[in-house]
């Protein structure tokens, strides 16, 4: 089954590479600063065609959908036909095609591709995490030996000045900070090991489910930024990293 969503991954991420965005193709969704393009509404057809027809009994819940699939017993792929739309937009060749696979509301498989680097990140829950083939070991760094990434919850200005307090806060004590505008790019980098912590105030399921996978399988931590566990059915914050990283970021009560 692996296999077969990869393929259809790599194939939704040629789509991605193929594109030749012009204006009349790009959409202002709800929000501020929420956009959707004819490619990421292209890549979500493609799947929620392709991975049905893979596993016949999951529910499908992708982002360009109506929102109303909740993640319930069974199988459930959460798809984010394109995360880092904005990066998609303005040619940051930092995006990816994300398809994760929950049973009964619980992380099982991960497959996050960046088709512009041709880094694919994989993991099945017990089998372990991959990148491009090579198997991803965390070393539990803290805050201060690795960079710290975050999301800016641009769609949802109510959110910016706790960011930014929480960047005050952190830059000291962190190698430095990146702002990538990927979720599911930014939370398997901490699986690879580039960075120690990632933290967004506001995240959708589809942004970090199948890079949830991942982390988990790589030997990192998931949760809120409060620390609660995580629930595919509750819009939340999100904080992930190596489990001294998240420590130490809880630690500090912000
Ligand atoms: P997107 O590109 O698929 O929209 C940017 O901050 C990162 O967080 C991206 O992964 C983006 O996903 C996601 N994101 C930003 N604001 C969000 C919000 N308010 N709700 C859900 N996802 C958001
Ligand atoms: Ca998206």
């Amino acid at each position: 089954m692996l296999e077969e969503i990869q393929k259809a991954v790599r194939e939704a991420g040629k789509i991605m590479l193929d594109s030749h965005l012009t204006e009349g193709q790009i959409e202002v969704k709800p929000g501020h600063a929420n956009y959707v393009t004819a490619y990421d509404v292209a890549v979500q057809k493609f799947l929620s065609e392709k991975l049905p027809a893979i596993l016949p009994e999951a529910a499908f819940l992708g982002e360009e959908g109506d929102g109303s699939q909740k993640v319930g017993k069974g199988y459930t792929f959460i798809v984010d036909p394109i995360d880092g739309t904005t990066n998609f937009i303005c040619g940051y060749q930092m995006s990816a095609v994300s398809v994760g696979l929950a049973l009964d509301g619980e992380p099982v498989l991960g497959v996050v591709y960046n088709p512009f680097r041709e880094e694919m990140y994989w993991a099945e829950k017990g089998k372990g995490a991959f990148l491009n083939g090579q198997p991803l070991h965390i070393t539990d760094r803290g805050l201060k030996d690795g960079v710290v990434c975050f999301g800016t919850s641009p769609y949802n200005p109510e959110y910016t000045d706790r960011t930014f307090k929480v960047m005050r806060e952190i830059l000291p004590r962190t190698m430095d900070l990146r702002r990538q505008g990927s979720a599911a790019l930014d939370i398997s980098y901490i699986a690879a090991g580039r960075n120690v912590l990632f933290f967004e105030c506001k995240l959708s399921p589809w942004d970090y489910a199948a890079a949830q996978c991942i982390l988990a399988e790589a030997g990192g931590v998931l949760c809120t930024m409060e620390g609660e566990k995580t629930d595919f059915n509750r819009i939340s914050s999100i904080l992930a990293g190596t489990p001294t990283a998240v420590k130490e970021f809880l630690a500090l009560g912000l």
